[in-house]
């Protein structure tokens, strides 16, 4: 027996899993993440390996696969469709939450460069809040099928004095913590996000900033506790994007409970903090993990390619 396993964040031991030749997984050593070295995802990637990165992913809620120089935009749309359809923002309301994308229509650029002057389409709702901190959520969570997997190439990357790191929340390790009573309370229980008007206007989009609708209650009900469709673990999915808990009781008492659950799943416990180096594609798991971003000094260009894919409706 390998008493040395590498456990990942589902409990299950690395070696349990069909890793293919060449590959080496390593957890990060904090409550979420595992590194994959041994594959460049420019190239043709063997069937075999697809299937181990595809596995891995399922079991790790971040999965970090340093040193992809070569990874380019289309490429990077084509591997998120390992996942699943591609994922875009900008099918709700008019497509009034679009947000500024690279060459490829299915790859997410967030830059606080000028994308004119980078040869990038220019788009006028650019991310005026580019540099600033962003808040502990799960992606696209305004959405009732919010896309599976988000992967981000760290195309340009500050030096890491200058911040921009990205922490990533464990929400198994944060539901298994929860007292029996309160996981009894919550058993069936629904919350219900942001609007997306009111989630664009938190990046400063131009048009949801001048859109008095962002306060309307948006539609969507999402579970509380949400049940990873491969691992079966219950992940407590709540994050900045949760108003309310709605049950058997008063707004004002949802709102309180959304509060003390968010601030159950900030707790530092639950967090690895990634330290970015130049063409790390990371890889999370939006079923079980949260994450947020350090602001950084804007006097330097961080640069990152995003893709989204996969969705299946929440349980
Ligand atoms: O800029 C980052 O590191 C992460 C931003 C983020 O929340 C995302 O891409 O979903
Ligand atoms: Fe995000």
């Amino acid at each position: 027996m390998n008493v040395h396993a590498n456990i990942l964040m589902s409990g299950i031991a690395a070696d349990a899993l069909p890793v293919a030749p060449g590959l080496e997984v390593a957890t990060t050593g904090g409550p979420v993440g595992t590194v994959v070295r041994g594959v460049d995802l420019a190239a043709d990637v063997r069937p075999d390996m697809v299937f181990s990165l595809l596995a891995i992913f399922n079991h790790s809620g971040l999965m970090i696969v340093p040193g992809q120089e070569r990874l380019t935009p289309d490429r990077q749309a084509q591997i998120a469709r390992w996942f699943g359809p591609s994922f875009v923002r900008g099918r709700k309301e008019g497509k009034r939450d679009q947000l500024p994308m690279t060459e490829n229509p299915f790859v997410q650029l967030l830059s606080n460069r000028d994308q004119k002057a980078a040869g990038l389409i220019p788009v006028e709702d650019r991310n005026g809040a580019a540099t600033q901190p962003l808040g502990i959520h799960s992606d696209v969570q305004d959405y009732d099928v919010p896309p599976d997997v988000t992967i981000l190439h760290g195309a340009i990357i500050p030096p890491p004095s200058a911040g921009g790191n990205t922490h990533f929340g464990n929400l198994y390790m944060a539901y298994d913590d929860l007292p029996r009573e309160m996981k009894q309370r919550l058993d069936g229980a629904k919350w219900r996000p942001h609007s997306t008007y009111r989630t664009m206007r938190g990046v400063q989009q131009k048009e949801a900033m001048a859109n008095p609708e962002a306060d309307r209650d948006s539609p969507v009900l999402h579970p509380v506790a949400r049940t990873h469709p491969v691992t079966g673990r219950k992940a407590l999915w709540v994050s900045s994007f949760t108003e309310e808990v709605v049950g058997d009781w008063s707004r004002e008492e949802g709102v309180a409970l959304a509060k003390q659950l968010f601030e159950h799943v900030a707790q530092p416990k639950y967090w690895y903090t990634h330290i970015w180096s130049p063409h790390d594609v990371l890889f999370w798991d939006n079923r079980c993990v949260n994450h947020r971003r350090d602001s950084w000094d804007s006097s330097y260009v961080r640069e990152m390619h995003r893709a989204q894919a996969g969705g299946s409706l929440p349980f």
